[in-house]
């Protein structure tokens, strides 16, 4: 494989992109070398700027669920275009996406469009303050919430990668009232409301996607949501990740565990720009123009974005892929875990649905702490090899692995063979 075409752009971006990349996972810092420019992709493959072909596990982190260029998507945007493309004005389609995805999330009475997960985020964090009048959040390491200053303490995805502690132009003041929790610890969050009666909510990923995939053990979330609003608090789901991706709705469903606010991104866009938070009518009629509680947008409910939302999940509502997913996800655990056993290689791989990850490491994975004992060399080792055999991985050990429904027994196979080739250069160490 040559990467000739994508080191000529790396050095020509770095002239006017930072890093030539416009999100610093697309880096590939903690990998080494430097970052693929892709030139386009359909259905289950990516291609790059040198024409090297993969079978792609990162489908751009979330979003194409449907695989690339779903041909329903691509009619149902093209046709979008030819009425316009940005009114600052109300369209029938937000009226259409919403009640699709209210009626996925069946606690949730109202949304609100953004354009982003972390805008998203950031418009619930500030409904839970409205709702509750108080001041304090807890959130979880490991979590990541998007780049909001408030959150973007002990995070996970970009920051995990780089090992930043934080962010440098993030005052003091900003996270004051961010307060830290251990994920699967349900006496670290006990112990914030014992001391502190301002909190207005608690943020969590339902399944941890930031720090690689970490699973919420036995009662966590349940007695999480039991706690949380004794103390007169709420409880925020951040979905952006895994909204529409393991079911036809939130994993809060799934678990069983109902959240008071709902952040979601990626999927509902199905690669158009789309965030959204909703909740039951009596926190939502805190929002403005009904409420005190302002949150605008120039591009908000955009027409081409919602024609991409609501065709993904009118798409994948027809082919309802989850089983399939699970089918999919379980072979490439096994995969995984077969190689690792054949090279004497230590790992451990989570999965939820159709988001899964290998550690590197012997130590189960039920938090940030425990997901850092992970061996980043060996993971960068392994990421090379999947890539020169064929396999497009997240450039980062905190990052979520993601499945398309376009995903076929060939690309498995593609998998397969890239898996042993990565293991056995990963035992050569
Ligand atoms: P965006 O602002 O990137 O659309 O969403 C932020 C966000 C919020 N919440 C969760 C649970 C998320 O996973 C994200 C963004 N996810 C990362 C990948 N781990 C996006 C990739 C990137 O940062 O380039």
């Amino acid at each position: 494989m040559k990467f000739s075409t994508s080191e000529k752009l790396y050095q020509k971006g770095l002239k006017h992109l930072v890093g030539a990349v416009n999100s610093p996972v697309r880096a590939f810092s903690s990998v080494g070398g430097n970052p693929l420019f892709i030139k386009k992709a359909k259905g289950s493959k990516i291609v790059d700027v040198d024409g090297n072909e993969y079978v792609d596990l990162v489908v751009s982190y979330g979003p194409m669920i449907l695989g690339h260029r779903h041909k329903a998507v691509e009619k149902a945007a093209r046709k979008a275009l030819k009425n316009g493309y940005s009114f600052g004005a109300s369209t029938e389609a937000e009226i259409e996406l919403a009640k699709i995805v209210c009626d996925a999330f069946p606690e949730m009475d109202k949304v609100r469009f953004v354009n982003s997960g972390t805008e998203a985020v950031l418009s619930g964090i500030r409904l839970a303050r409205a709702y509750t009048g108080k001041d304090k959040i807890i959130k979880f390491s490991g979590c990541y919430h998007g780049h909001q200053d408030a959150l973007l303490v002990a995070a996970g995805s970009g920051l995990a990668t780089l090992s930043l502690p934080g962010s440098k132009g993030v005052p003091e003041g900003a996270v004051k009232n961010t307060l830290i929790a251990e994920y699967n610890n349900l006496e670290s969050v006990k112990k914030h409301f014992e001391n502190d009666d301002n909190i207005a909510g608690v943020i969590i990923e339902p399944i941890g996607g930031n720090m690689g995939v970490v699973i919420p053990q036995n009662d966590f979330l349940k007695d999480l949501k039991e706690l949380v609003n004794k103390n007169g608090a709420v409880l925020i789901a951040d979905e952006v990740m895994t909204g529409f991706r393991s079911t036809f709705g939130g994993a809060q469903e799934k678990l069983g565990v109902i959240a008071d606010i709902t952040c979601l991104g990626k999927v509902i866009g199905g690669g158009f720009p789309v965030g959204a938070y909703g909740a039951r009518n009596e926190i939502m009629e805190n929002v403005a123009p009904l409420g005190g509680m302002y949150q605008a947008g120039t591009l908000s409910g955009n027409p081409i974005a919602m024609a991409g939302g609501i065709s993904t999940l009118t798409e994948l509502k027809r082919q309802n892929p989850y089983e399939k997913f699970d089918k999919i996800g379980a072979a490439l655990e096994a995969i995984l875990l077969n190689a690792a056993k054949k090279y004497s290689v230590d790992l451990v791989v989570n999965r939820f649905g159709s988001m899964m990850n290998p550690f590197f490491t012997k130590s189960k994975v039920t938090n940030f702490k425990e997901a850092q004992t992970s061996d980043t060399q060996k993971f960068a080792v392994f990421f090379w090899e999947m890539i020169k055999n064929g396999v497009f991985l997240p450039p980062s050990q905190f990052e979520a692995w993601f499945l398309n429904s376009a995903i076929s027994n060939k690309d498995i196979k593609i998998i397969a063979n890239a898996t042993d080739k990565a293991m056995l250069a990963v035992s050569k160490m």
